[in-house]
């Protein structure tokens, strides 16, 4: 069997508000990312996760949907939506759409119809609780910092927002929720996309009896609780199944319909534990393709971190299922900020030697627009803040969520290239330094090292399927072997994750394939190599003489 096309592909995830303004109003729009896919298929990515564009309020900046088929004007129309899906096609794009389904906004005609009586049609298909004149448990909204329950006078009752009181949580245990999910789903499967990426998927379904959370010691992110009412209820897996059957099985009703079979799901966890994570493929790996592993992005800046973390997450995979790895997105802030070292020349070797993991490791990666131009994070005047939680915790030494979200800098004339001149997040204080025109066509940019590793994963099959060996190495290495046994392929990677010397083994005479201190083709002796402060050195081993023991399988 060929493997899906999403184990080989490289995901990148767009925020459509910040990647790029095509009609000057301060708000990125699908047009702006039409504008930008010879961009995106020139850094050769295969994929893309597009976070929400449907008609919102903008409570949660898209999280929170006011209709699940449509584009809201601000983003463009669904004519801009088929061009962009088109254009994407054109250059062997696929795109990956953003489905909020455990909650809509308190706009959606749903929501408006369910809550003005008891006795509306669309009542059951949201979760109430009579009004005593407080809350029957202790469940929390997590971006407003109180209960969850927020009270409806027209019927006398509460419902349930675990996020802020205007994203209002279905009851997934109603089939006819399920059904109008499903045929959203196909809806957007006839217009050509390729899958979804399932917000908050292991929230889905809440404890029948609304039992209270017993008391945890950790704050952030889980707020003094242990999640085990609110979230992660068993029967989320069933609803899985279900998804997985309809992307399957379902035909494209659309003129451009993507193919049963050739469709993914990526579920977002609710919860940071890699276990709940490798739940979502299923026993027998028939729910979802791929769920995101937190534990990965919330490791500190050491190759044993990250060591641990990824084998814990291959030894949780269920036969059948694929990892994948990330280490940053639209609400953690970005990765190259967490790892910075006093000094930017050594924050930028991180960045490089932690792009190299993401793109050599045994799992689909996904990027998150601009990190591949080293966008940092900063701190946003208060009266910048946009993220409903960033202004409900400031000013915390929390960051909140808007510094990850600034616009993409794509050249250094004034308003970056975004395309406004007032955009609706301040830009990055160093985007006259930092864009993706002043590093393209420099070498030693991190944006043409990133470029580089994709064209290598691409051109290397052992570094897409191949298994995955760790190798001897010193404590700040990381090192392992991708092997392809049947095409006689193996390729050793090491990354120094300090910035002193370090060493690892090479099992054979090796050719360098792409390095931050060595030039491509040059060769390499069996035995100790002593690398370089944060050096990436990835290469192919000759083949051996005899043969060799099978290499453990991950
Ligand atoms: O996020 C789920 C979520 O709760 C966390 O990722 C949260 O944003 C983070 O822990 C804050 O510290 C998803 C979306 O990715 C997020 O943008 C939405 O706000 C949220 O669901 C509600 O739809
Ligand atoms: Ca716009």
């Amino acid at each position: 069997m060929p493997r899906p096309w999403w184990e080989d592909a490289v995901f990148y995830q767009i925020y459509p508000r910040s990647f790029r303004d095509s009609n000057g109003d301060g708000i990125g729009d699908l047009a702006g990312i039409t504008e930008k896919l010879d961009y995106l298929a020139w850094l050769g990515v295969d994929a893309l996760w597009i976070s929400p564009f449907f008609p919102s309020p903008m409570k949660d900046f898209g999280y929170d949907v006011a209709d699940y088929r449509g584009v809201d004007p601000m983003f463009g129309s669904l004519d801009d939506f088929e061009r962009l899906a088109a254009g994407a096609k054109a250059r062997g794009i696929r795109i990956v759409l953003d489905l909020v389904a455990n909650h809509s906004s308190d706009q959606h005609p749903w929501f408006v119809e369910a809550r003005s009586s008891r006795l509306s049609p669309k009542h059951s298909w949201y979760l109430w609780t009579q009004d005593t004149g407080k809350p029957p448990n202790n469940w929390k909204a997590i971006f407003e910092l109180g209960s969850a329950w927020f009270p409806n006078p027209a019927t006398g009752e509460r419902y349930l927002g675990t996020f802020t009181r205007w994203q209002p949580e279905f009851d997934w245990r109603n089939p006819e929720v399920r059904r109008a999910f499903y045929d959203i789903m196909r809806f957007w499967y006839g217009l050509g996309v390729d899958g979804f990426r399932l917000d908050v998927a292991t929230a889905y379904l809440k404890d029948a009896r609304l039992r209270s959370n017993p008391f945890s010691w950790r704050a952030n992110p889980d707020f003094f609780q242990k999640h085990l009412y609110d979230r992660n209820q068993p029967g989320v897996h069933e609803i899985f199944a279900e998804m997985r059957k309809v992307a399957d099985e379902a035909p494209g009703v659309g003129r451009r319909p993507s193919l049963p079979g050739e469709r993914v799901l990526i579920g977002e966890t609710h919860g940071q534990d890699a276990e709940l994570a490798a739940s979502c493929h299923g026993k027998r790996a028939d729910e979802l393709h791929m769920a995101f592993n937190f534990d990965f992005l919330n490791q500190r800046w050491k190759a044993k971190a990250f060591k641990t973390s990824a084998e814990r997450w291959y030894s949780l995979m269920p036969i059948g299922a694929w990892p994948n790895f990330t280490l940053s997105n639209h609400d953690r802030p970005r990765h190259i900020w967490r790892y910075r070292a006093r000094d930017p020349e050594t924050t930028e070797s991180r960045a490089k030697v932690a792009a190299a993991m993401l793109l050599t490791l045994r799992g689909t990666p996904f990027l998150y627009y601009g990190e591949e131009i080293g966008m940092g994070c900063f701190r946003l005047p208060r009266k910048a803040l946009r993220d409903p939680l960033g202004v409900k915790t400031w000013p915390l030494g929390y960051l909140g969520r808007d510094s990850e979200r600034t616009p993409m800098q794509w050249d250094s004339t004034p308003g970056a290239g975004f395309g406004s001149e007032e955009p609706w997040l301040p830009l990055n204080p160093d985007w006259r330094e930092r864009s993706a025109s002043a590093q393209r066509g420099r070498s030693s940019s991190l944006l043409e090292w990133y470029r580089a590793l994709i064209a290598l994963r691409r051109a290397v099959p052992a570094l897409r399927g191949g298994s995955l060996r760790w190798t001897p190495a010193s404590r700040d290495v990381l090192a392992f072997e991708r092997a392809d046994e049947a095409a006689g392929e193996r390729v050793a990677v090491f990354l120094n994750f300090a910035s002193r010397a370090g060493h690892a083994a090479l099992a054979e005479e090796a050719a360098v394939l792409l390095g931050s201190a060595r030039k491509e083709g040059r060769a390499l002796a069996a035995g100790d190599c002593a690398l370089g402060p944060n050096e990436v050195l990835i290469a192919r081993l000759k083949p051996p003489l005899k043969p060799r023991p099978e290499p453990r399988q991950l």
